[in-house]
């Protein structure tokens, strides 16, 4: 059979937009492909929730690539070994220290690809620039191709509905400065505003972005470290095993919700 481009063309537009108008409207859409959010979306997806992530780059995987330094391995403690070796992982007992190590690009690589196969769909180069608010409640999110965010062209963006939100932008905590610039003193934080990130701290900082994962503005929750850069907890360093733990418990968080709010 001759080759036609045109319907190679026609391929990638039918299938592309296929998955854009099946997530027009969706149960869960996660903001940021790194470690947090890949998790979140592959335990909502397993869980059978219309999950929708957007990432800002062409690609997934955030700041797990680069281990440490652009050494790539990454470190985690005994809590979250389970979850690296649910996915199938290979996880090695480091220095008889407590401390697991795993290839960074192998999980990177597993995680996004068994997370795509339970069902998350991910539009990658889509970058989210502002949410919708109905009532005081996240319903949905504006989002942008990212070379129009980059190229500062003036072109309006489109809107996709979704009953929750997860920030899981990391440090920079994105979503919620949105939601913080519309509505000053309207986060569910202590101070009603963003706390900030604290100096580096592993050892709290882990537990802490276990426990600071909750919402933050109605319909609004927060993974990996978008949750202490939220709630005021240090930052930990290249140790990832708080952001796998993170990525669990939101999509438990949310699972709950949904099925409540189903009955
Ligand atoms: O930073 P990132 O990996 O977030 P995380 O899941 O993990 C943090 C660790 O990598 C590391 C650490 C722990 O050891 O401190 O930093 O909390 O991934 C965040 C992703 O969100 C994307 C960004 O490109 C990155 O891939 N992102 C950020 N803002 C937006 C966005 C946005 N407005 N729209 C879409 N994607």
């Amino acid at each position: 059979m001759k080759l036609d481009e045109k319907i190679i063309s026609k391929a990638i537009i039918t299938r592309y937009y296929e998955k854009l108008l099946d997530h027009l409207n969706v149960d869960v859409a996660v903001v940021g492909g790194g470690p947090s959010g890949l998790v979140a979306g592959y335990y909502l997806a397993k869980a059978g929730h219309k999950v929708a992530m957007f990432e800002r780059k062409l690609s997934i995987g955030g700041g797990m690539w680069g281990g440490g330094m652009l050494f790539n391995e990454i470190v985690v403690q005994e809590d979250a070994k389970g979850i690296l070796e649910e996915f199938g992982i290979r996880v090695r007992p480091c220095l008889d220290s407590g401390y697991y190590t795993a290839d960074a690009i192998e999980s990177v690589t597993t995680i996004t690809s068994k997370a795509v196969q339970a069902g998350l769909v991910i539009f990658n180069c889509i970058s989210v620039e502002d949410v919708s608010v109905d009532n005081e409640k996240i319903t949905g999110l504006v989002v942008n191709w990212t070379p129009i965010e980059m190229s500062g062209l003036h072109v309006d963006p489109l809107s996709f509905g979704a009953s929750f939100v997860i920030d899981a932008t990391g440090h920079d905590t994105e979503v919620v400065h949105m939601v913080a610039k519309k509505a000053p003193g309207k986060l569910l934080t202590p101070s009603g505003e963003i706390e900030g990130e604290k100096f580096m701290c592993p050892d709290e900082a882990e537990k802490l972005t276990v426990e600071n994962t909750k919402e933050v503005f109605p319909g609004l929750y927060v993974a990996g470290m978008a949750c202490n850069a939220t709630f005021g907890g240090p930052r930990m360093g290249p140790i990832f095993g708080g952001m796998l733990l993170s990525g669990r418990k939101v999509a438990e968080l949310i699972s709950q919700r949904l099925k409540e709010e189903s009955k």
